[in-house]
């Protein structure tokens, strides 16, 4: 049921995992000052990733992991900061291209596969100082560095993510403004990131389209977050309309541009500008950008569907507090958790494996049967450590056969699984309280030595229980 050359994976990101966070020249990203400001009180425990699980000193360490597992690809991201330290190509570190040619090398030679995001939330400090995000600039400032990226490591790695999970940028780090860089600018600076970063994913798609396709034979796409959605009553109409703005605001915000029409859905526009007037936001201006004619393509810049799954949410309308200008207002969703779903960790994360079932049928039937990576998906530990993470077990269990299932009988054309994480890292605002990992991470050892948890081994064992079955 799962093809023969099905992606086996599990994902890290750059910030949560390198340390050396100033080491060979490395420019500062914005999450080292997130984490470095006011005392440390940004981030749970006055915690940051100076040295995290030290991949940038001990990669080979996870080589012998994703060896371990047996795994046939391996998702990671670059940092941007450590290749180009003030984010542009005038000036090129060497010793960061030297350390990502090692460790794609390496992997290589183990015949696992890269799967490569360029932007994993940690933009150079250089750039926000221009103006980060927020910036129209940044959109070709993020093309020349894709393309710097294409071409040095292009010839070897044939999966690329541009931007990982756009959603999560633009709302928790310009709206909420606990990600970095911590910008509390509700109801709009969100909107103009998201649109930013969807203009700056498109050129790098069309630049790897026009200059390195032919040669180098990958695939590009955008790392898009959502949860399953579904109305707390199938049978309240306010409560269907209700999902499908909150669907609209999650993964339509950035799936509808780039696989459906090149603009926003058209209910979020409509929720966007309804609010704007009801509140008398800035007369002519939308808060919701429009694309421009002239610049590349949004619409169909990506080669493939990829899907960040986490959780699922019952929705009905939102009451009260409509009179804040906010993406939640616009959205006018209130999301609630079925109390028969078990939270796993961290608060928002209930355990939900048939919402990823759920979610793959939509994304087929609405972004018309593409080609889908999940590229993230996971279960967090909290509290006190438990290497027999029996229901982490249960979990990957129970989420591998819903997406055999969405494969087998619901014909989605799932390519690959990406577990979150590889081992545990730096969770962002979170620290390290928050475990994701395969392998269990012990922070207090100077040599962050990495043990499998009971869950790797499962996970080892799916794997090589359905390798042997595709390739007999
Ligand atoms: C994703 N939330 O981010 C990221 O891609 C990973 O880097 C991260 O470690 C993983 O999910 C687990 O959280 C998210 O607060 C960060 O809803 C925060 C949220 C969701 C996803």
């Amino acid at each position: 049921m799962f093809p023969c050359d099905f992606a086996w994976g599990a994902a890290t990101a750059a910030y949560q995992i390198e340390g050396g966070w100033d080491s060979d020249n490395k420019g500062p990203s914005i999450w080292d000052t997130f984490c470095h400001q006011d005392k440390g009180s940004r981030v749970s425990g006055g915690q940051n990733a100076d040295v995290t699980c030290s991949s940038y000193v001990m990669w080979e360490k996870d080589l012998q992991c994703i060896q371990q597992l047996g795994l046939t690809h391996y998702r990671m991201s670059l940092s941007w900061a450590r290749l180009l330290p003030d984010g542009t190509t005038k000036n090129v570190n060497q010793k960061g291209v030297q350390y990502y040619n090692k460790v794609i090398n390496d992997l290589l030679l183990r015949k696992v596969s890269p799967m490569v995001t360029l932007y994993h939330f940690d933009l150079p400090q250089a750039l926000q100082e221009q103006g980060g995000w927020k910036s129209s600039n940044m959109a070709t400032l993020f093309d020349s560095y894709a393309r710097f990226c294409f071409q040095t490591f292009g010839d070897r790695v044939k999966l690329w993510i541009t931007i990982n999970e756009p959603y999560v940028c633009a709302k928790l780090g310009h709206e909420d403004g606990v990600h970095a860089p911590g910008v509390k600018e509700p109801g709009t600076a969100a909107y103009l990131v998201g649109h930013n970063m969807l203009r700056g994913h498109a050129m790098a798609w069309h630049s790897y389209d026009t200059l390195y396709r032919s040669k180098q034979k990958g695939a590009v796409s955008i790392a898009i977050n959502s949860d399953w959605a579904e109305p707390l009553d199938p049978s309240d109409a306010e409560d269907v309309t209700a999902t499908k703005r909150y669907l609209a605001f999650t993964l339509g915000w950035f799936a509808w541009p780039v696989f459906v029409t090149g603009d926003y859905p058209e209910i979020m526009r409509a929720a966007v500008d309804a609010q704007s007037k009801k509140l008398g936001y800035g007369g002519d201006r939308c808060r919701l950008p429009t694309f421009s004619q002239d610049e590349p393509a949004i619409l169909g810049s990506a080669d493939f569907f990829a899907l960040n799954y986490y959780t699922s949410r019952k929705v009905k309308p939102r009451r009260g507090s409509g009179q804040m200008l906010c993406v939640k207002s616009d959205q006018d969703a209130e999301d609630v958790m079925d109390p028969s779903w078990p939270v796993c960790g961290v608060s928002w994360l209930a355990v939900v494996p048939h919402g990823l079932r759920k979610l793959l049928c939509y994304v087929k039937e609405t972004f018309n049967n593409p080609e889908v990576y999940i590229t993230e998906n996971g279960f967090a530990q909290t509290g006190p450590l438990q290497m027999e993470d029996s229901e982490r077990c249960r979990f990957y269990q129970d989420t591998i056969n819903e997406v055999a299932n969405a494969i087998g009988k619901d014909g989605v054309n799932v390519r690959g699984y990406f577990a979150w994480s590889l081992m545990d890292n730096f969770e962002w605002a979170d620290g390290f309280s928050t475990r994701f990992g395969l392998f269990h991470v012990d922070f207090s050892d100077p040599e962050r030595t990495r043990s499998i948890y009971r869950s790797g081994r499962e996970y080892a064992q799916i794997i090589s229980k359905y390798r042997s079955q595709t390739s007999s």
